[in-house]
Formats: C-alpha cells, structure tokens, sequence
C-alpha cells in the first residue's frame, strides 16, 4: 500500500523518482525491524514529542516522500502543535513545491510555507538551502522526516534541534539528530501526535525529563539489537 502511495506519488508529480529508491529502502529496514515500532522507537518517539511541545518556534519540514505517504497524518500534527509545514525538497521544483503545498491545504492545514523561501541555511548549495522565515529558518525545533544527511548537519550547525524519523539506523541522518525515530512514518507520526496530545495534558515536568534523560546514541544501538534479536528469532522458528 505503502509503495503504490508514493508510486501515485510520482505519477502525480509529487515525489521526486528517487523518491523511489529511498522508499525501497525504507521497505527493506522496515523489514528487517518487523514492521512494528520498537521500544527504542517508542522512547524516541516520547522525546521528540516533548522537544516539539517545549519548542518556541517548532516547524515541520514536508518532502515529496512524506506529501505521498502521511500527508493528513502530518496536517494533523502541525495542528496539534500549532506549527507551520514548510515544504522543503532536496531535488527542488517549483511545480512540484506548489503541488505539496496545495495538497496539504487541501488536507486542511492552517500554514503551508514554501512557496515563497526568504533566506537560506548555511552550508548547503542555493537550491537545497531554501527556506523561509517564521518557518523552518528560524525554528528552534525540526522535524525532518526521510531526510538527506547533510540538510540535518546543515540545521544542527545553525543551533536548532533535530528530529528525524528513518528507518536505518546507521544513516548520518539518524547518527547526526537530536532525536531519531527509527520506525516508518507510518506509524511514526502517528505515535508523535498521539504523544503530544498525552505529554500536553500532564505537568511540563514530565516532558522536560523525558527530554532531559534522552539519550539518541543509545536508542539507535537498541535499535539495531532490535533488528538483530527480530532476525536472530527468524532463524529459531
Ligand atoms: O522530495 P525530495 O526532493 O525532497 O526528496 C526526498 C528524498 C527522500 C528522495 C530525499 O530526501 C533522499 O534522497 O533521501 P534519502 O537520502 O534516500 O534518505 C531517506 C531515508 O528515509 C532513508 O534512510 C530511508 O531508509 C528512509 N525511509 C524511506 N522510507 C521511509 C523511511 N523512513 C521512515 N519511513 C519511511 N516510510
């Protein structure tokens, strides 16, 4: 299902075509992790919940993979946080830049930027490091689902924190974030709201030590002792 969603994706002009090739291979981690969220998922998953519901200036990055896989899941996150989407692409087109954004408007999402980049982030060349102003520029806090290495070191550097959702472990992406939540975003974001949503309602202590007692080196090795013990039990049965 997933895989026909960001095929359509394409066809639609949406996702890029190595779009394809990210899926596949997210398809082939989300495997090997059993195609569920893990418990190192789960506690990442309730850190970057309380990173985004502490944030002064939280933004929500969307791409061509996510457009195609979780576009009213992340409408309704950005709800819950009160936070913009910005439409931020790594092989960008202005086409396809206003297709994003008019789905997610669509989708009903309150503010879409995107369309119109004022600044850009240190480090990276002209095209990848558009971004805009009252959005992901000057965000203290970022989510970056199935993003590319360097634009997570890019917004490391300018002093934000990161959250990332992918599926390996072992990208520079999960290596590099704040907080890496090793699960599909199918789920992912999904847990993120539902997380939220939870951590709002009780005292700021409680996301304040979940954020505090963090630590992103060792959930991504649970997450790939995860992944052995899932393929180790494979052998057994
Ligand atoms: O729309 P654009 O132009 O911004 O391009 C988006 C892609 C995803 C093509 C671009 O950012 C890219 O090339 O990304 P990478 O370097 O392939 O990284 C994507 C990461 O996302 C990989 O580590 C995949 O394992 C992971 N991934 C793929 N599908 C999922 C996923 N993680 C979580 N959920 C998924 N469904």
């Amino acid at each position: 299902m997933a895989r026909e969603r960001v095929a359509e994706g394409v066809k639609q002009g949406i996702t890029s075509i190595q779009g394809l090739i990210a899926q596949g291979r997210g398809e082939c981690f989300d495997y090997l992790l059993g195609e569920r969220t893990t418990p190192s998922a789960e506690a990442a998953t309730k850190a970057a919940a309380a990173l985004l519901l502490l944030a002064k200036r939280p933004s929500l990055s969307v791409n061509g993979n996510v457009a195609a896989l979780a576009p009213d899941e992340m409408v309704e996150l950005a709800a819950v946080l009160n936070a913009p989407l910005e439409v931020n692409l790594f092989h960008r087109s202005e086409e396809r830049v206003k297709k994003i954004a008019d789905l997610l408007r669509q989708k009903g999402a309150r503010k879409v930027l995107g369309e119109h980049p004022d600044a850009t982030v240190p480090g990276l060349e002209h095209a990848r490091a558009l971004a805009t102003r009252g959005g992901i520029y000057d965000a203290d806090v970022v989510l970056i689902p199935l993003e590319d290495g360097d634009r997570c070191e890019a917004l490391l550097s300018m002093g934000k924190k990161v959250i990332a959702i992918d599926l390996n472990p072992l990208s520079r992406t999960a290596k590099k974030a704040t907080v890496s939540i090793v699960d599909n975003i199918l789920r992912a974001v999904p847990n993120l709201t539902k997380q939220a949503r939870l951590l709002s309602e009780v005292p700021i202590a409680e996301a304040d030590r979940a954020v505090r007692e963090y630590d992103n080196e060792r959930v991504l090795r649970e997450a790939v002792q995860e992944i052995q013990d899932h393929l180790g039990a494979q052998f057994l049965e």
